[in-house]
């Protein structure tokens, strides 16, 4: 990984990634990539590029000198079934222009799946990586086939693709996108702000999550790692912690004594419903030897902590 693109370079795991990334690489040699959004004050190489436009993508690459993408655009769960035909042609067709240019310029890709493949008939505790997988949104459906993609583009052309199953993922520096998980998120805004929040999710719902810090060390991980160890080219199993809303509440009253949650679950509990509680990551333990350092706890005062002093409250 000498000269690095990163697509959604300002979403939740584009802001964090691309700061690791500058870190480990140097400024020079990390490319921003975003659709739209000026990212205000950013400190480093900045380009707009659309993933659906495979011109635009492959300018960018040739301009740059790119060898590597972490191809993140996209569109979350709750977002993606308000408008499936866009969330098909940013999720699935900008993935295959992102492979296409990889085939022709002969470069390193990650792409995030995520807990999303699964669905009602995957079992529900420590889900094993190879499984059913029948999702019920347009979001699953799109990862399963982008999976399966990945695969083909590996064995048939021999692009070096790699991916993780995120689980939800709890990060403070960007803003929260239009997900299920997200909720987990949202609830750290609202206890600092108003000391009350209006939970989307039932008690007991427990979905696999994870800190972000131990997301990006674990993509860059996956990245590095030699080709032999990749045993898995749709896309690896991750795990972190698992809860429920109850028990994050409970965690984060013990540093906002006060704080009041109101359960009123709405659409998302049905995509909550559908995904597993637990997650099989031995594949990745055994392969690339991924292990997570944070829990709950420690999660939960890491976001509190810095969520606050990026507030100023
Ligand atoms: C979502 O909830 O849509 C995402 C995901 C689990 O992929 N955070």
């Amino acid at each position: 990984m000498k000269k690095i693109l990163v697509t959604g370079a300002f979403g939740l795991v584009g802001t964090e990634l691309v700061l690791e990334l500058q870190k480990r690489y140097g400024k020079e040699n990390v490319v921003a990539a975003a659709h739209s959004k000026n990212p205000g004050e950013f400190d480093g190489i900045l380009e707009q590029a659309d993933v659906t436009n495979p011109e635009e993508v492959k300018a960018l690459v040739k301009k740059h000198g790119i060898d590597t993408i972490f191809h993140l655009a996209g569109i979350l769960s709750v977002g993606s079934e308000k408008n499936p035909a866009a969330a098909w042609e940013v999720n699935f067709n900008g993935l295959k222009n992102i492979l296409n240019v990889a085939k022709d310029e002969k470069l390193k890709v990650f792409w995030p799946s995520s807990i999303a493949v699964f669905g009602p008939t995957t079992p529900k505790e420590n889900t094993p990586l190879h499984t059913s997988l029948e999702p019920t949104t347009i979001y699953g459906v799109a990862k399963v086939a982008g999976e399966l993609l990945c695969q083909y583009y590996f064995n048939r052309y021999g692009v070096d693709v790699r991916s993780i199953r995120y689980p939800g993922l709890n990060g403070w520096r960007a803003d929260p996108g239009d997900g299920t998980t997200e909720y987990a998120i949202h609830i750290f805004y609202a206890a600092i702000k108003e000391g009350k929040y209006v939970c989307p999710l039932k008690p007991g719902t427990y979905l696999p999550m994870m800190y972000m810090d131990d997301a990006i060390n674990g993509t860059i991980q996956l990245m590095e790692a030699d080709p032999s160890k990749i045993t898995i080219r749709t896309s690896y199993n991750l795990s972190g912690i698992s809860f429920a809303p109850d028990e994050l509440v409970s965690e984060i009253q013990k540093l906002v004594p006060n704080f009041q949650v109101f359960y009123e679950p709405n659409h998302t509990q049905a995509i909550a419903d559908s995904w597993p509680k637990s997650i099989d990551d031995s594949d990745a333990r055994k392969d690339w030897g991924w292990e997570p350092k944070f829990g709950l706890e420690e999660m939960t005062k890491e976001m509190f902590d810095n969520l606050k002093k990026k507030l100023k409250m």
